[in-house]
């Protein structure tokens, strides 16, 4: 168990992010729930895992699966009570588990009683809480849109005035130039710190200091200003986890968001390995460049080194299954998940698994109708709009859409896959009958057990934690092999990304090197379809 008391803990972490929606019904709804996660804390323990991300479980009308937040102070009943939560922080400490909230500080819900009270009138004292703009009904303040369609500013009649939504009408901005919703927001932190929450994720950090006027939205000029603040009065204690999600982020701006000086937060999450499969538009699906890939991580693994800390992750609730978008799920399924595992596993940052990446669960294909993403049926509106045909469409949201991260988490092999007596409120992916947690944990050559391990080496090896990063064969279109050295200990991550046979890869000082893991027997000549290694030796 990783000592939590020591300052830099969660550098030697790995954490596992639970969408409760999707993750364990226990009363028959078909809606995950509080009670579930509890009940699934010792799974979670047997792979391992330091810490629990947990997407928003506050009161939320859910037109953003509750990123959109009516009350930060109290928990949705969909998901349970306040001492179901309090219940969760204490049962997964007694593991060794801390809970990490996350903290939608950009935003609230349009049922949010401050946003309530703000459109009520202009005189209104929670009115500067959010952003408005005078201006005629039929001429918004600018041509800004949202993220989930339309417009980025909202009509209200009875005070004839814009408000300012980026992501869509239903999630108000707050505005963060009144210092008053700064207090307010610090003020919630601590009533969360008191209930013994270990940390936070801070979904969109980079908006918080938006300019609408001037059309910015990320990387606004007060940003730094703010994380700092909140640093200062919300996340004082040196021990708690603060991870910003900032999809703008660059390894400049990483350095400040994480600076080691600690007057910011602890690590970034960022996503520029994420978007190299795509053109203009995250719905352009294009192959996977592997060289950029591989540069893109060099140059965040060098750049970070010594100035900041990265998150490595494949998978969350806004990306489709990695398995499904640069594994082959077909016909090299177990093989291509434990390799890209290892590949993010490997490098300098702290891990995070998303929920059932671990069984190597897969996208799913659904009709139109099935969906339940406000970004999907959106996007579909807008592809069509744009002229693709709706198989193109549907294609896209094969490949890209977030519901195919939200699919109930598969449990069993039996009825809806033992996520819930229900009628689930997305539908399970049909082959839960043979990827499942209760079948992995019984076939000791499972994904889940490949996690386990690389959880375990983490924890067991510092180069892990420490090592320097250095790319081999920059140009190889196929194969992404690295090092990582420190203290005399030298790590050799291969990793075979596709389904030909290619040469062996092993530098010189390798040769009788110890295998920490691998994902196929005998690991020694030429590399098979999706092969994975690791090698270590110690000087
Ligand atoms: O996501 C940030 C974000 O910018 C996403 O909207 C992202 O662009 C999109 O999912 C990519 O398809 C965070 C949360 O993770 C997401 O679930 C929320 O919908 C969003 O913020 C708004 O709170
Ligand atoms: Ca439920």
């Amino acid at each position: 168990m990783l000592d939590k008391t020591k300052k830099d803990w969660w550098k030697s972490a790995v954490f596992y992010q639970v969408y409760p929606k999707s993750f364990q019904d226990t009363n028959g709804d078909g809606i995950g729930d509080l009670r579930g996660v509890i009940q699934r804390l010792d799974y979670l323990e047997t792979l391992g895992v330091d810490g629990i991300w947990l997407s928003p479980v506050y009161a939320s009308p859910q037109k953003d699966n509750g990123y959109d937040i009516a009350d930060y102070r109290a928990i949705d009943p969909m998901f349970g009570a306040m001492e179901d939560m309090e219940e969760l922080i204490r049962e997964a400490e007694k593991r060794g588990i801390t809970i990490i909230m996350d903290l939608v500080l950009n935003h609230t819900s349009d049922r949010h009683r401050w946003f309530l009270e703000a459109r009520s009138s202009r005189d209104n004292p929670y009115h500067d809480y959010y952003i408005w703009r005078d201006g005629a009904p039929d001429c918004p303040p600018n041509e800004m849109t949202a993220t989930f369609g339309g417009s980025a500013w909202t009509y209200v009649p009875e005070i004839g005035q814009w408000y300012f939504n980026q992501f869509s009408p239903w999630q108000p901005d707050l505005n963060w130039e009144n210092p008053v919703v700064r207090g307010e927001l610090c003020e919630m932190i601590r009533f969360w710190v008191a209930k013994g929450v270990g940390g936070f994720r801070l979904d969109v950090i980079d908006n918080i200091g938006k300019e609408p006027d001037h059309g910015i939205t990320c990387n606004g000029p007060r940003l730094h200003e703010y994380i700092r603040e909140l640093r200062r009065r919300a996340f004082r204690e040196d021990t708690l986890v603060t991870v910003g999600e900032a999809w703008s982020a660059s390894v400049e701006t990483a350095r400040q968001y994480a600076d080691p000086d600690g007057s910011e937060l602890n690590m970034v999450f960022q996503f520029e390995h994420m978007c190299l499969d795509s053109g203009g538009e995250k719905w352009d699906v294009l192959p996977l460049p592997l060289v950029r890939l591989k540069k893109c991580y060099e140059r965040w693994q060098t750049g970070l080194r010594g100035s900041g800390w990265n998150s490595l992750f494949l998978e969350n609730h806004d990306l489709p299954r990695v398995v499904s978008r640069w594994g082959d799920e077909g016909n090299w399924r177990v093989q291509s998940a434990k390799m890209l595992a290892a590949m993010c596993h490997g490098m300098q940052g702290t891990p995070y698994i998303y929920q059932g990446e671990e069984l190597g669960m897969t996208n799913i294909r659904l009709p139109i109708e099935a969906y339940d993403d406000l970004e999907i049926k959106n996007a579909y509106q807008e592809l069509l709009s744009k002229g693709r045909t709706p198989e193109e469409a549907l294609e896209a949201i094969y490949a890209r859409g977030r519901d195919n991260a939200r699919t109930p988490m598969q449990w069993t092999d039996g009825e809806n896959a033992g996520f819930s007596d229900g009628e689930p409120w997305l539908p399970v992916n049909r082959n839960c009958l043979a990827v499942n947690a209760r079948a992995a944990l019984a076939d000791p050559d499972s994904v889940f057990y490949f996690y386990q391990r690389l959880i375990a080496l983490r924890k067991t090896y510092p180069v892990f934690r420490d090592g320097a990063f250095t790319l081999l064969d920059p140009e190889d279109e196929k194969c992404f092999a690295y090092t990582r050295d420190a203290g005399g200990e030298h790590l050799l991550v291969v990793c075979n990304f596709t389904a030909e046979e290619l040469p062996e890869v092993c530098p010189e000082q390798f040769r009788g090197a110890e295998t920490l893991l691998a994902n196929y027997p005998d690991p020694a000549g030429p590399l098979r379809p999706y092969e994975t290694r690791m090698l270590y030796i110690k000087a």
